[in-house]
């Protein structure tokens, strides 16, 4: 794999979902290696250290379910501003956090997309599609919506304006196992391609994923990658608030990054949702190192004896 310049940036985002712990994410990574595993690779690495999110006053939602709303729109806007600014300089790696961080990275790499007159793509890996809105949400969890951010959907009246939406047709969700009522009325009729547990187990991983990465090569698309701990089975990685049973395995997690390498497509990658106060001796952190560093170019011979924290 060519080498590349990769930027860490830590997103300690814990204001999505109401169960604490995902603060501790970027440092865990750090604990369990990435950088050492990024460098062992041949890539240069710059650890821009963990964010904290702008300050704004909203006033509350008319969801009153609604959590930490102004926190979460201080962190989105903080992140479209760090996404723009790292794009250019390499490969950021946004090391969160919960799953609401997406709701800025994802909309600052359409925007430096859009601003390359390139095409932006998004694959999204996780259990859940993430596509609610703060007036949709039951939880009034907002982890649970930054795809319904990203593309556009209303009810985000608070949030900074998108600079370029997200294109549903160009948004490949993997892994699906836990949707909700509110999310099967736009995604049943809509763009987004939806590979879920049952077709992984009847077709293979491989297969839609192939299928996706020709579309974005096609176009020489830009493509951001999103992976959610809970796209993985709990077996192999319990580290999240949100376990769903039924879960991609250690192996399909790690073919689908040794594709993503192989593509040479990916600008930007988010890992969320690890909260390691509900991991087993580092063995989830550690396998999102491995995961990462997969994506990066390790093949599976060079593959170092697991060694949890
Ligand atoms: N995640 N659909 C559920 C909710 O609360 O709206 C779960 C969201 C999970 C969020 O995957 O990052
Ligand atoms: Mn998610
Ligand atoms: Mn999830
Ligand atoms: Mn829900």
């Amino acid at each position: 794999m060519e080498k590349k310049h990769i930027i860490l940036i830590g997103a300690p985002v814990d204001c999505g979902k109401r169960t604490r712990g995902c603060l501790m994410g970027p440092d865990a990574y750090r604990t369990a290696g990435i950088s050492e595993a990024i460098t062992a690779l041949g890539h240069t690495v710059a650890d821009r250290g963990n964010l904290a999110p702008a300050h704004v006053d909203v006033p509350q939602h008319g969801n009153a379910q609604v959590y930490k709303l102004a926190e979460n729109v201080g962190w989105t806007q903080t992140l479209m501003a760090a996404a723009q600014d790292a794009a250019p300089e390499g490969i950021p790696i946004f090391l969160g956090g919960d799953h609401a961080l997406a709701a800025g990275t994802v909309a600052g790499m359409a925007a430096y997309a859009a601003s390359q007159n390139r095409p932006f793509f998004l694959l999204w890996l996780d259990a859940h599609s993430d596509i609610h809105t703060p007036d949709t949400t039951d939880t009034g969890n907002l982890h649970g919506t930054p795809v319904g951010y990203v593309t556009g959907r209303a009810g985000f009246v608070d949030y900074p304006p998108l600079p370029a939406t997200v294109d549903p047709a160009h948004i490949c969700m993997i892994g699906l196992r836990s949707v909700d009522d509110a999310e099967h009325a736009v995604l049943d009729d809509g763009d987004v391609t939806l590979v879920d547990m049952r077709k992984i187990d009847e077709d293979g991983i491989r297969a839609p994923l192939a299928g996706f990465l020709d579309r974005v090569a096609q176009v020489n698309g830009l493509l951001h990658v999103s992976l959610d701990v809970d796209f993985l089975d709990p077996s192999a990685a319990p580290a999240v608030g949100t376990t769903v049973p039924g879960g991609a395995t250690e192996r399909e997690g790690h073919l689908v990054m040794e594709m993503l390498s192989d593509s040479g497509l990916v600008s930007s990658l988010d890992l969320v949702e690890l909260n390691p106060f509900l991991d087993e001796r580092g063995k989830t952190a550690t396998l999102m190192v491995d995961l990462t560093a997969s994506l990066l170019g390790r093949r599976v011979f060079d593959r170092p004896t697991r060694r949890s924290l």
